[in-house]
């Protein structure tokens, strides 16, 4: 449960510091996983299981090809200890208080794992624009560390109360040093500093960013893993609005307008008892 105060720094920030939430035998049993679904060892598969650099995503951004940021999205499809992990009852409980809301399903989830030396980067963006079609912008991500994520490994960078500054996304970009920095800065409020903040997690912590958080992870050139799990939550109001394509398309059952519900967007809490479905 997080405090008055850690609502309030939220709020303000966009993006909070949880507690440790996974014990070590957890964090080793979630990375065998891993290990067994990037090598397509299990019967399941999630839905994307791939570089995300081989995609042009960020073609912008200066690599060399042997980079990689293995990305994994809905491992909890493959591997019933990442569902279990998607539906933490800490952390769903606390996304509630995020949201501010009584009920939270999962939108998705989303490995990127930043090898050793050829870990590539991940360009600044807002989770938000990304998932055109989903509506209201009021999600919230939970991102548990596997490995502790530092610096020296390319840990997120976040911009504190740029979740106020609405939609941005085409006008992000990154200087050289990967600060990012608006195409047109005059379209920002007059009081935005555009400012990163490395947001360094231990192993096991969770940390949490709104959809509208500005945020990016440089390169890991050092000789340390950096594996996560993120499970990007969707307060029970959310609708499916669909403007352009995404993953999740396929999987969606309801019509224009409606809530998104269904068998792959999973209820992991309600106000009164929570992981009643999973
Ligand atoms: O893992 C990273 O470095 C980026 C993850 C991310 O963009 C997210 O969880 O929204």
């Amino acid at each position: 449960m997080l405090t008055s105060a850690q609502l309030e720094e939220f709020e303000r920030t966009g993006f909070l510091k949880g507690d440790v939430v996974l014990s070590d035998e957890e964090v080793e049993k979630l990375r065998r996983e891993l290990d067994d679904v990037i090598e397509g060892k299990t019967v399941n598969k999630p839905i994307l299981n791939h570089n995300m650099l081989d995609g042009g995503m960020y073609d912008n951004m200066k690599m060399t090809v042997s980079e990689r940021v293995i990305q994994i999205v809905n491992i909890w499809m493959a591997s019933d200890a990442f569902l279990q992990h998607a539906a933490n009852p800490r952390i769903c409980e606390e996304i509630a208080q995020l949201c501010n809301t009584d009920e939270v399903r999962i939108w998705h989830d989303q490995i990127q794992y930043k090898p050793p030396v050829s870990g590539g980067p991940t360009g600044w963006h807002q989770d938000h624009p990304l998932w055109p079609i989903i509506q209201p912008a009021n999600l919230v991500s939970a991102w548990v560390a596997l490995d502790d994520a530092v610096i020296e490994n390319g840990c997120m960078w976040m911009v504190p109360g740029s979740h106020k500054w609405g939609n941005q996304q085409k006008y992000l970009a990154s200087d050289k040093d990967f600060m990012p920095y608006h195409k047109q800065p005059e379209l920002l409020p007059e009081d935005a500093v555009v400012e990163a903040v490395p947001f360094e997690i231990k192993k096991g912590q969770v940390g949490y960013h709104h959809c509208l958080t500005w945020h990016g992870s440089p390169h890991n050139k050092s000789q340390l893993k950096r594996r996560a799990i993120a499970v990007h939550y969707m307060p029970g109001h959310t609708r499916y609005e669909p403007t352009a394509n995404h993953p999740m398309h396929d999987y969606v059952r309801v019509k224009p307008g409606e809530l998104l519900t269904g068998d792959h967007f999973p209820l992991v809490y309600t106000r009164s008892s929570s992981a009643e479905t999973v």
